[in-house]
């Protein structure tokens, strides 16, 4: 439209322009001069008219100015300013969250995906009076928190312009706050160890109900978790090397799944990856997988089927056979390992970061992580295992720890680090000496996984050490 305004004034001007040159050139009367004239200044107000429809028009395209709102996206918020007025709107979408986020008004169309640490610059018309519901559409982020309104008003306040200072005090309250909050302690808990039933033939039987449930992944935060046994991480199964396992999954589910046993030696048909070795499980249905344990293994159940949702939203468990090898006696790196240490623990640390589960340390994100009390002195060792879709450095605070397995397989030269990373599907099993008292921090190192502007989440917890 702008253009054809354009065009349409550029020929006006040429038509006066040309009318004047005829009248020099070819000697028009006298009185048609002052007639050329009047029609000259009728031409140049058309063309001030044209200019101003011009502005309007090109206002009306959006390349006047327009109210920017700025819109925060978080794991797992929407913040900014909420409130417009009706017709054209621009948002500056940032994420400050870790994973890709969008903007969506309900029944008006979505921002392009905003990957982290990016913004994008988004803008809508033909916004009407009304209160609209925006949220992420990214699966499993509405249901995780990303939902509120947008009010569209006449009399709605305008953001503020210009550069906004954060507001850098209320940031450091909102620490502070959230790391003295812990720990919190939240309902259900995860990794509970489940007995087996003996059966006439001596195998070991376990009983896994997989179903959708309320789970508490942070202090007043309920998500609709996907669990085995009601809880998250499933319930922990602890076998010895030789042992004849039965173990029966009942489908609760809304869909089909099956059971994959990461890091365990099976037959084939055991393997849990539907329809490839097994048919589905369907909702209602039982599944009865039997094997031998043949070696030790420090390894994972989890769904295979649709893993990329049902895992991340709490399908996945802990099984253990054996016991790590621990290099006891042996001197790495210059530290001698004592010959007669004995485990005060021994901490399975499920790693997480997406689903409705999100960034989490055995289904909990901070300050509902639990807490390890020791005494000075104690050795506790921790299996990590990554069941989440990102690589996490695992950081103890003051302790060195002496990786002693990879995947379960006992290592030939341990090695000690205190910053350990740790990706999908690995478990790595590390030996910690408790050598000084205090509250140490104990997390993992991208420091998006465990801290946001509204302060300490997710993959933290503390070893608290008693002097002994
Ligand atoms: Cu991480």
């Amino acid at each position: 439209m702008a253009g054809r305004l354009v065009v349409r004034a550029g020929l006006l001007l040429v038509m006066a322009l040309v009318a004047a040159g005829c009248y020099s050139v070819a000697g028009v009367p006298e009185e048609d001069v002052a007639a050329m004239d009047r029609e000259l200044d009728a031409v140049r107000e058309e063309m001030a008219q044209l200019r101003t429809d011009l502005r309007a028009a090109e206002a009306a395209l959006g390349e006047g100015p327009t109210e920017v709102h700025p819109i925060t996206l978080s794991d797992f918020a929407i913040a900014g300013h909420l409130e417009a007025t009706p017709g054209t709107t621009a948002f500056q979408i940032a994420n400050r969250g870790a994973t890709v986020h969008n903007f969506t008004i309900e029944g008006l169309g979505a921002s392009p995906d905003v990957n982290p640490a990016e913004a994008t610059l988004w803008s809508i018309s033909g916004l009407q009076v009304g209160t609209y519901t925006v949220f992420c559409s990214i699966p499993g982020h509405r249901e995780a928190g990303m939902e509120t309104t947008l009010l569209v008003d006449p009399l709605a306040t305008a953001p503020a312009t210009g550069h906004e200072e954060a507001d850098y005090q209320a940031m450091s309250e909102a620490m502070t706050a959230s790391i003295l909050a812990f720990p919190t302690a939240t309902e259900g808990r995860g990794n509970q160890l489940l007995e087996p039933r003996i059966a006439a033939d001596g195998a070991k039987e376990f009983d896994l109900t997989a179903s959708i449930i309320d789970w508490e992944v942070a202090p007043g935060k309920i998500v609709q978790a996907w669990a085995y046994n009601g809880m998250v991480p499933g319930p922990m199964m602890r076998l010895e090397v030789g042992d004849r396992v039965r173990v029966t999954v009942t489908n609760e589910l809304p869909m089909g799944t099956d059971v994959h046993f990461h890091g365990v030696g099976l037959p084939n048909g055991m393997d849990g990856v539907a329809p490839l070795t097994q048919p589905l499980i369907e909702p209602g249905q039982t599944f009865t997988y039997e094997f031998t344990t043949e070696r030790e293994a420090v390894a994972m159940y989890h769904a295979h089927h649709h893993a990329q949702m049902q895992v991340p939203n709490g399908l996945f468990g802990v099984f253990i056979v054996g016991e790590v090898d621990l290099p006891l006696g042996r001197e790495v790196s210059g530290t001698v390992i004592p010959a007669d240490v004995e485990l005060a623990a021994e901490i399975p640390m499920v790693l997480n970061d997406a689903g409705v589960i999100g960034y989490s340390l055995n289904g909990k994100s901070f300050p509902a992580t639990e807490p390890y009390v020791f005494n000075v002195g104690d050795w506790y060792l921790v299996h990590y295992l990554n069941e989440g879709l990102q690589i996490h450095p695992m950081h103890q605070h003051q302790f060195f720890g002496l990786v002693v397995a990879k995947d379960g397989i006992p290592l030939e030269s341990p090695y000690w680090a205190d910053t350990l990373n740790v990706a999908p599907g690995e478990r790595y099993s590390v030996l910690f000496h408790v050598t000084d008292p205090g509250a140490w921090v104990w997390h993992c190192h991208i420091l998006t996984h465990v801290e946001s502007e509204q302060g300490m989440f997710g993959m933290v917890t503390a070893v608290i050490a008693q002097e002994g």
